[in-house]
């Protein structure tokens, strides 16, 4: 693993986790985790169970005992990192978003081709597509129960920028991050609602904003999202928030929202969908829940109801906790680390793939290209 802060962090969670919960076809071996502090590397390593640690992502990538590379480091190093690491012969799962351009996620797909073509495999890490109920609506969807869809309406809210003296971390700098709240949240919701929907996003309406252009530099480095404040001030180059429309392939109108910025609101994901014959929602707040209206019903006895996502024969609760005994946040990277030893061993191509992770990329650009024009409809070219 190169990286090993918040992300880092869950990703080793689940590396550890899945072969403990699930019966997995190979064991996960923490090898060796990657970070330029040496204390604090070293600390990360004793702290979530890695056998090593490297200063040098680039030794890391070369060691003999190293199968799979997981880079959970900011946007601007993935694609270098992706890159070398499947020419060194290594899988690779690489932490959303993909990359911070279009430019660097096309090249990244090359090099994963390259390397499918040598039987090396290659995801990235959208963990939301993991929560049971996301994996249950997809396979609803699928199954026709909603019918047609007309409406997707998905937001991502969180508040934790809302403070003008929070200091400037990675995440609020282009040259690291790429974007702001689009590239964080945005792209999550942007995947999950072509995930659920099984359709692609063809264009978009955008509008962005940066409520608050300066803030204080950081004294030294960040922990978690944030970290101490120094005297100096510094220019935020990424957006606070993102709001968009767009069109599906499949006919559906859409409305995202991304933002930092919604007071009270922590790490609200919510997505609904409406069809023909009924409609999903979910909230990430509730994630064991999966909202279902069924329109097929007579109008007396039909509304939403609550399906409790605790069953066995629900997506991944076969090997967890009896019915009603919940999942969290932390059991998606668990679910990613299960689903993605399970593509190797069978030595079949993941998903979300790396032209998935582009196709998002490009979903982003085009957000950023219609805002810049004022809302102006900016398509997507198709992708496979
Ligand atoms: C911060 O906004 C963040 O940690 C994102 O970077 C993650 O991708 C998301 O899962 C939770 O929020």
């Amino acid at each position: 693993m190169v990286g090993y802060a918040f992300m880092g962090a869950a990703h080793s969670q689940g590396w550890r986790t899945a072969g403990r919960v699930f019966d997995l076809p190979l064991q996960p071996r923490l090898a060796a985790i990657c970070g330029r502090d040496a204390t604090a590397v070293q600390a990360a390593a004793d702290r979530h169970g890695w056998a090593a640690a490297e200063t040098d992502w680039r030794a890391l990538i070369n060691r003999d005992d190293v199968q799979l590379v997981d880079i959970c480091t900011p946007g601007d190093s993935h694609a270098e990192i992706a890159i070398a690491a499947l020419e060194a012969g290594k899988h690779v799962l690489c932490e959303k978003p993909l990359a911070n351009t279009v430019e660097e996620a096309e090249a990244m797909l090359e090099a994963a081709e390259r390397a499918a073509a040598r039987g090396q495999l290659a995801m990235v890490g959208f963990n939301y597509r993991r929560v049971p109920a996301m994996a249950l609506a997809r396979q609803m969807v699928a199954d026709g129960r909603i019918g047609a869809i007309h409406h997707v309406r998905v937001t991502y809210l969180q508040d934790w920028l809302v403070d003008p003296e929070f200091p400037l971390t990675w995440r609020l700098e282009r040259e690291h991050a790429g974007s702001g709240a689009l590239g964080d949240l945005g792209a999550h919701i942007v995947d999950l609602a072509q995930y659920v929907t099984g359709s692609q996003i063809t264009g978009v309406s955008a509008l962005t904003e940066t409520f608050i252009r300066e803030r204080p530099l950081l004294a030294g480095s960040s922990a978690g999202l944030s970290g101490a404040a120094s005297g100096e001030r510094g220019q935020v180059t990424v957006d606070d928030a993102a709001l968009f429309t767009g069109r599906f392939a499949n006919g559906a109108l859409a409305s995202f929202e991304a933002t930092r910025f919604a007071t009270g609101r922590k790490n609200a994901l919510r997505l609904e969908l409406n069809g023909e014959k009924g409609s999903l929602a979910f909230d990430l707040e509730r994630l064991n829940e999966l909202e279902f209206h069924d329109q097929t019903l007579p109008a007396g006895t039909a509304g939403f109801r609550r399906i409790l996502v605790t069953e066995p024969e629900h997506p991944y609760l076969e090997a967890w906790w009896p019915p009603g005994h919940g999942l969290g946040y932390e059991h998606t990277f668990v679910h990613q680390a299960r689903d993605l030893v399970h593509a190797i061993a069978s030595g079949t191509a993941p998903a979300p793939s790396f032209a998935d992770g582009l196709q998002v990329q490009r979903v982003l650009a085009a957000v950023e290209e219609s805002a810049a024009k004022n809302s102006a409809f900016t398509a997507i070219p198709a992708q496979e």
